[in-house]
């Protein structure tokens, strides 16, 4: 009789055969990935044809859930390009160099940790950022579902603002020594002007530019994971997509925040599950995507052993890093 370890495995390559991909090429796509993610410039131009598919849903925990290949290309690479743009002190510092420190492979499932340099030009500093990612890929090997986490948002961000908080203050001639009070200038002056160029006609937020100044700075900016609440913070972050869509991101980074920067139930969030296709292990959540291939009566012999598969199609990956060298 097999050990149901083996059992397991046996089941997996049958699963395998059934139509998923190797593990190889679920690692393939995560390189390409990261390789993306570190020159966001040539995935909005088109040159490296977008990892997502048409109908992905991904939710990053300090912010919220975005739908759509356009809205996650802008949330995941125009975001980045965007500020790398600018010539002013970006809080949201640009993805340089992505590694793959760990993953984990279960077509069509990939668990990965990402260690991303954040550079932060104007005061030529750069600090890693780790993201893990649950991503779910389609038949195309393209990103259907993606859960992120920033791990250690919050310390980033303490770590990083005492670093920008001088150049922010001399950029805009600011006497303050409240850091707080410097930050929500900050984020006033960049929103607003972002407001003002593109924010017009039909798009417009605010009655004026002073308007604008004066609904920003009287709000908070809020914590690093209130990304996706009614705070200055989840403004600067929409800020950055408005000028690909003002029509879509406008409202994003007026008073009512659009649909994006508004107060949320933390019940509610966290029991909302948005994706189409599940990113859990075999049928804990049961859905016809992730028993692709798999014989009904396979299936309920999974059930039995979900807790104790240890896959031959889990890979330790060696860590590789890419630079962008060539983006701006
Ligand atoms: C930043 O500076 C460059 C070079 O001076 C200029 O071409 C570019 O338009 C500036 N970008 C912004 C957003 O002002
Ligand atoms: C930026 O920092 C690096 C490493 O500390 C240093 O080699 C380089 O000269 C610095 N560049 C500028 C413009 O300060
Ligand atoms: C800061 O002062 C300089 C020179 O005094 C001026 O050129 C610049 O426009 C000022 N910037 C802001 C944001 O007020
Ligand atoms: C800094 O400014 C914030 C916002 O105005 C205020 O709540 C806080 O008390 C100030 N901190 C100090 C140390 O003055
Ligand atoms: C995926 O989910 C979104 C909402 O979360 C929905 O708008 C979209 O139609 C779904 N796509 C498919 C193929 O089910
Ligand atoms: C917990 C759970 O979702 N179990 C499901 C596993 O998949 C079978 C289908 O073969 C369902 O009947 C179970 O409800």
């Amino acid at each position: 009789m097999l050990s149901r370890t083996a059992f397991a495995s046996v089941l997996l390559l049958v699963r395998m055969s059934f139509g998923y991909k190797q593990p190889i090429n679920y690692l393939q796509a995560l390189e390409v990935l990261a390789a993306a993610y570190a020159d966001p410039a040539s995935v909005i131009d088109g040159i490296i044809p977008s990892p997502l598919s048409v109908d992905v849903v991904g939710r990053v925990d300090a912010t919220t859930t975005f739908v759509g290949q356009e809205l996650n290309t802008e949330y995941l690479f125009g975001l980045f390009l965007q500020g790398a743009d600018e010539n002013t002190t970006q809080l949201i510092g640009t993805p340089r160099s992505v590694t793959i420190q760990s993953s984990v492979v279960e077509p069509p499932v990939a668990a990965v940790s990402f260690i991303s340099e954040m550079e932060f030009s104007t005061v030529n500093m750069t600090v890693p950022l780790q993201i893990d990612m649950f991503i779910s890929y389609d038949d195309d090997m393209k990103i259907v579902s993606y859960d992120a986490i920033l791990r250690r948002v919050g310390e980033f961000m303490a770590y990083t603002v005492p670093y920008l908080a001088p150049q922010i203050a001399k950029e805009l001639n600011s006497t303050t020594t409240n850091v707080t009070e410097l930050i929500e200038l900050k984020t006033a002056t960049d929103v607003c002007a972002v407001s003002t160029q593109y924010c017009t006609g039909d798009n417009q937020q605010y009655e004026s530019h002073d308007s604008c100044m004066s609904f920003m700075t009287a709000l908070s900016f809020g914590e690093s994971w209130q990304g996706g609440m009614n705070t200055g913070w989840c403004r600067y972050i929409h800020k950055n997509m408005v000028k690909y869509r003002p029509e879509v991101h406008c409202p994003h980074i007026g008073p009512t925040g659009g649909d994006m920067c508004i107060d949320r139930d933390y019940v509610q969030v966290v029991d909302t599950n948005p994706f189409n296709q599940t990113l859990l292990a075999y049928n804990s959540s049961y859905n016809v995507a992730d028993m692709k291939g798999i014989p009904a009566n396979n299936i309920a012999e999974l059930v039995k052993v979900q807790t104790e598969v240890v896959s031959m199609t889990t890979v330790a990956f060696s860590p590789r890093s890419y630079t962008c060298s060539f983006c701006i």
